[in-house]
């Protein structure tokens, strides 16, 4: 029997990589798109990938050029497309506003034109954001609430998530946009604040470092496990029609919740190691960004299962292994 086929953009990345196992476990014929640097250099790029490396096929390629992203739809002609590429850290974004906005929105533009040219039974799958609801005027935020990004981050994926309604509509294409909140694990980037923790936790705990230098602690997020929400993404695009979810946990935590959960698994007080920089200081946010995941759950029953607690947990201990194996 013919196996499924998926192409994963961004599959090297913390969010990519669990795709590519999850759908390796379901039987599918997996491929990613990544840049020809993460061939040259697999054992810092390519590191998420390593237990399924010799079960996938890598595409080098440019999510940011059209004849690239075109051949390679053309070769691997998928049942499925999961479009994860992204710079996704909203600081960089308030540094680097028109690369990001051209390249998020047009890597969108370039696939979903391909599908509709070459594979137009193909289901697509876009990664859309919490940032897209942004400055939000309720809360907890669904399908329906009003979105008013604040980062071009936030405002190139909203541009995405039309344009793949566009396509849905007029082009007839499955597809979907998963509005998913913060995930986390221990393949979480380093720039972001819960990796920036429970790294720097590690190091202390080693004695190779003795501060952790962060910004607002007040703020709020509502952070889930990331190895859970790739299966929704996989499950929205099961579903008998084409449709956007909000995938969240429904809960709210603060940095310093974070802080405190962290260093707690090493027996210490983040109190003692905690200088706050301005630096690392984003605009006030004055309602938090919570999820309402009903539909999903009605929908496909997806619901997320790991606490926090547990996440903090296997980061830090991952972080420490880690650091321990590099010694
Ligand atoms: O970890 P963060 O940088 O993630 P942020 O901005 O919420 O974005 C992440 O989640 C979004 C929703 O899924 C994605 F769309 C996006 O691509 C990305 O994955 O910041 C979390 C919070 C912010 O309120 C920030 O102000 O932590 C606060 N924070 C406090 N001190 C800090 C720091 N954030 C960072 N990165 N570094 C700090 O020192």
């Amino acid at each position: 029997m013919k196996k499924n086929v998926a192409l994963i953009t961004g599959i090297n990345g913390q969010d990519g990589s669990y795709l590519a196992e999850f759908l390796v476990s379901k039987g599918y014929d997996v491929h990613g798109i990544v840049q020809r640097e993460a061939i040259e250099d697999p054992s810092h790029r390519l590191v998420n990938l390593r237990g399924v490396a010799d079960k996938i096929t890598l595409h080098v390629g440019s999510v940011d050029n059209h004849l690239s992203i075109y051949k390679i739809v053309n070769k691997v002609r998928p049942d499925e497309c999961y479009h994860l590429a992204a710079a996704s850290f909203v600081s960089y974004s308030l540094d680097d506003e028109l690369s990001v906005l051209s390249s998020n929105f047009n890597s969108t533009h370039f696939l979903l034109a391909s599908i509709k040219e070459l594979v137009p039974d193909c289901r697509f799958y876009f990664a859309g954001s919490s940032e897209m609801f942004g400055d939000a005027e309720v809360s907890p935020q669904n399908e329906t609430t009003r979105f008013n990004p604040r980062s071009i981050y936030g405002i190139s994926k909203v541009a995405g998530h039309h344009l793949v309604a566009n396509y849905r509509r007029h082009h007839n294409l499955f597809a979907c946009t998963g509005i998913l909140y913060n995930h986390e694990s221990p393949r979480r980037g380093y720039e972001f604040v819960t990796r920036k923790i429970t790294s720097s936790v590690a190091k202390i705990y080693l004695k190779q470092a003795d501060k952790i230098e962060l910004g607002n602690l007040d703020a709020r997020r509502d952070w889930g496990y990331a190895p859970e929400y790739v299966e929704a993404m996989w499950q929205m695009l099961k579903c008998d029609a084409p449709d956007d979810y909000v995938i969240a946990t429904g809960e709210q935590h603060s940095v310093r919740e974070f802080l405190e959960m962290a260093f707690a698994v090493v027996g210490l007080d983040y109190k003692n190691y905690m200088q706050i920089n301005q630096d690392y200081f984003r605009p006030d946010e004055q309602v938090p960004l919570v999820g309402d995941y009903r539909k999903a759950a009605t929908r496909f029953g997806w619901k997320p299962c790991r606490k926090l607690v547990d996440i903090v947990h296997e980061m830090v201990q991952s972080d420490i292994q880690q650091l321990d194996a590099a010694r």
